[in-house]
């Protein structure tokens, strides 16, 4: 006897591929996929009516915990700013690290709560938040804190990244900051269980690779696992260290090059590109999207959800615009929401795909083909959402 039996579905399990599976039916027991394609007994019979069934959605990069909004320093790039003369004048991510200062852990809750609401109501079944606007040790901790009570108040998946090395406060020089990242941040996130992975902002205004090299032998050290944005504004060659190094992915990337691709692929690196914050920033260059597909590396397509470069509350436009805007063809994006992303987050083996075993996170969407997906802009929500095989949205479908 199965719990759930979702019958007449056309099923996209995303493993491997983005085509349609032949079978029709999904049978779910204990919140994982007991079986495809066999029906039998279950508590409950559904009756998909042939609406497309995906993978919930995985949001794998992400800012979403924060305090306030830069809609100023938005004006001021309209007026001819850019992020980084914004950053190098005390503004930029130091901005929203006073405003999170400010920011009691229930306001830091109460304001994340309602984004990833949305983002659920997307199809969004599991989100990975970064640190990172705390950049001291209470406030980095009480950042983790808010990430995880997110995961214990909304029916989603939340990944903690530790993101203390995001970028150096004023009052510290380089070293001096490293050190407490290092000696006094990591330690006590680890202490608490609150930390998935570490990541680190490599970057000419942030972190160099060497930063990085500590940090990571640190980590890992403590069992974490390991992310950097890498190649944003600035080529520093860092994307080829953090791969060499275990990272599960490299994040941004318009500014890699081929031996950095080369690396990323024989590492089994993720390349997690950001259309959103490429839009937001005004940027012209492209993530050297050819070379990373003839040399195979696996892409991922996230939200980059944040108040500076990227405040967009929405996966769905960010798959929008890695098509239109990056040339990814619909099965990558889709690839790069389901399993790519779950790659990115070391989580493959359990969500991403539909496969026997795996968590029951699946979206029921009434429209014609996934493709869609990339292709309308606005107005598409799934008519289900399933997180381990619990419905977790009561929401009017929306037909494309
Ligand atoms: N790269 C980004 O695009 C975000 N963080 C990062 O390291 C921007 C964060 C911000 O501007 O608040
Ligand atoms: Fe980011």
């Amino acid at each position: 006897m199965y719990d759930l039996i979702i019958n007449n579905a056309r099923l996209y399990p995303m493993s491997g591929h983005a085509s349609p599976a032949t079978q029709t039916c999904l049978a779910i027991s204990d919140g994982r996929i007991a079986a495809i394609g066999e029906t039998g007994e279950a508590r409950e019979t559904i009756d998909a009516r042939h609406a497309c069934l995906l993978p919930g959605f995985i949001d794998c990069h992400t800012h979403a915990v924060y305090a306030g909004d830069r809609a100023d320093e938005h004006a001021a790039r309209i007026a001819g700013a850019s992020y980084q003369e914004i950053a190098r004048g005390g503004g930029g991510i130091l901005t929203t690290v006073r405003a999170v200062a400010a920011a009691s852990e229930q306001e830091l809750v109460d304001g994340a709560r309602p984004r990833l609401a949305t983002l659920l109501a997307e199809g969004v079944t599991t989100i990975e938040i970064k640190s990172g606007y705390g950049l001291d040790t209470a406030n980095e901790l009480k950042m983790l804190r808010v990430i995880r009570r997110l995961g214990t108040e909304l029916p989603m998946e939340v990944i903690a990244t530790f993101l203390g090395a995001h970028t150096i406060p004023g009052k510290h020089s380089h070293e001096s900051y490293m050190d407490l990242v290092i000696d006094e941040m990591l330690p006590a996130a680890v202490a608490e269980k609150l930390a998935d992975a570490v990541d680190i902002f490599v970057e000419n205004i942030a972190f160099t690779v060497a930063d990085m090299e500590r940090l990571f032998a640190a980590a890992s050290a403590h069992g974490l696992k390991l992310r950097a944005h890498t190649e944003q504004l600035s080529n520093m060659g860092a994307s080829a260290r953090a791969a060499e190094l275990g990272a599960l992915s490299c994040d941004h990337l318009e500014r890699l090059d081929e031996a950095g691709v080369r690396a990323m692929a024989s590492a089994g690196s993720v390349a997690v590109l950001l259309p959103g914050a490429f839009y937001f920033l005004g940027e012209t260059r492209l993530p050297p999207i050819g070379q990373l597909r003839k040399h195979q590396v696996p892409i991922a397509v996230a939200s980059d959800l944040n108040p500076g470069s990227s405040p967009i509350n929405s996966l769905l436009t960010c798959m929008h615009m890695a098509a239109t805007l990056f040339g990814l063809t619909p099965a990558e994006v889709l690839l790069g929401v389901t399993r790519h992303a779950a790659r990115a987050l070391g989580l493959d083996k359990e969500i991403g795909s539909l496969e026997v075993g795996m968590r029951a996170d699946f979206c029921l969407w009434e429209i014609a083909a996934p493709e869609l997906l990339c292709y309308q802009l606005g107005g598409l929500r799934p008519l289900a959402v399933y997180k381990d095989g619990q419905r977790v949205n009561q929401l009017q479908a929306t037909k494309g």
